[in-house]
């Protein structure tokens, strides 16, 4: 899972880079147009996977990480002609976006465009990934034809086309493709273009020291989801150790880190869920689709599981803490015997029965 933070010059990415992550990479440092990436990897905080470890006490305890990206540089009009090679690169290797807006007043920092206006630049960017979207398109399109009228593969090309002209026309109506109803054959033909408004993503709305909503300050579309982050405020929080973080959180008012917040919006973003896995060696978060079958869920820890797959010993994670062993929930009947196409729910401890 990789996450990128992207926004406007000068809108906090790195700030709220340095809140989710506990970094203090220094702020104000990125150069409008050019490229700059910083990468965390951060370890997602589970409760569950808490007392799974307390039960075991496995020799290692691996938590699902999430590995978050500071991605500076990007600036109105940027994509023009083509966003570079290895900004467009970078992009299209996140699996979604955090897109960063500025709401704080600070009169030592200029804004891009003058004024404070989160909606604004949220158009701004939202039309940046747009036209790179729609250049790509253009340029398959452009190909495509040149094939068809040499006469080569007219079947198979006639039908992309028609898939890419679908694509313009929903990109030149200014909506992303990710709100297309696509068929999953077609998601398929298309994953390899790796299109930017394809990918889910979740506004912040850098609040700076004002305590507001983001749905106060933003129109939001059907199916877009935000958070309001004080940036600053967060960042030094960060910094502190867990007594003197606890304090500030109460004194501002702050329920939850703000690393705590993302991380869930996160995994809603990427419609992730977690089973578990348990034993004296190990115990396990693994991040893995909503909707995953038995069998599937199973190729995440290893493909010769996912090959092998014959059932999935199944047990909620509390109800096995409750009884405190495996053989214990065996014995009362908790221990559920699954096939291949049983679809795997959050919280779930899987032992997975394979041959081979
Ligand atoms: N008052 C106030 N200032 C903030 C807040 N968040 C960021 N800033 C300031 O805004 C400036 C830009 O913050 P950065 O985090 O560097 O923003 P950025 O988007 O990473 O900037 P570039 O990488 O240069 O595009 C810095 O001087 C920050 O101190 C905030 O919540 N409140
Ligand atoms: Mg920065």
């Amino acid at each position: 899972m990789k996450l990128g933070l992207v926004g406007l010059p000068m809108s906090g990415k790195t700030t709220i880079f340095n809140a989710l992550t506990g970094q203090n990479r220094p702020t104000t440092m990125g150069m409008p147009g050019k490229l700059d990436v910083q990468m965390a990897v951060v370890e997602v905080p589970d409760p569950r996977l808490d007392a799974l470890t307390a039960m075991y006490e496995p020799k290692k305890k691996v938590p699902a990480r999430i590995t978050y990206a500071d991605i500076g540089g990007l600036t109105k009009g940027i994509s023009e002609g083509g966003l570079s090679g290895p900004f467009r690169t970078e992009l299209s290797q996140m699996d979604g976006f955090l897109i960063v807006l500025r709401h704080f007043q600070n009169d030592a920092v200029p804004h891009p465009e003058e004024t404070i206006d989160p909606q604004r630049d949220l158009t701004i960017l939202d039309s940046e990934f747009l036209f790179t979207d729609l250049l790509t398109v253009e340029n398959r399109i452009t190909r495509l034809n040149e094939e068809m009228s040499k006469g080569k593969n007219r079947e198979a090309n006639a039908k992309e086309l028609a898939l890419f002209e679908r694509l313009q026309a929903v990109l030149e109506e200014e909506k992303p493709l990710r709100d297309m109803e696509l068929s999953e054959d077609e998601q398929r033909r298309l994953r390899g273009y790796a299109f930017l408004t394809m990918k889910p993503r979740l506004i912040v709305l850098n609040t700076g020291e004002a305590a507001v909503e983001a749905a106060e300050v933003l129109d939001l579309g059907e199916g877009d989801r935000a958070i309001a982050i004080r940036g600053e405020l967060e960042a030094e929080i960060a910094q502190l150790d867990e007594d003197d973080a606890a304090m500030f959180m109460q004194e501002y008012d702050i329920e939850q880190p703000v690393r705590d917040r993302v991380i869930r919006e996160s995994y809603r973003m990427l419609s992730v869920q977690t089973f578990f896995t348990v034993g004296e060696d190990e115990c396990r978060a693994w991040p893995h689709p909503v909707g995953s079958t038995a069998q599937k869920a199973a190729g995440t820890i290893h493909s010769d599981l996912e090959k092998g797959f014959i059932r999935a010993e199944i047990i909620e994670w509390d109800t096995l803490v409750e009884l405190g062993s495996m053989a214990e929930a065996k014995s009362a009947g908790k221990l559920r015997l699954e096939g291949r196409d049983y679809l795997v729910q959050d919280g779930e401890v899987m032992h997975v029965r394979h041959s081979g």
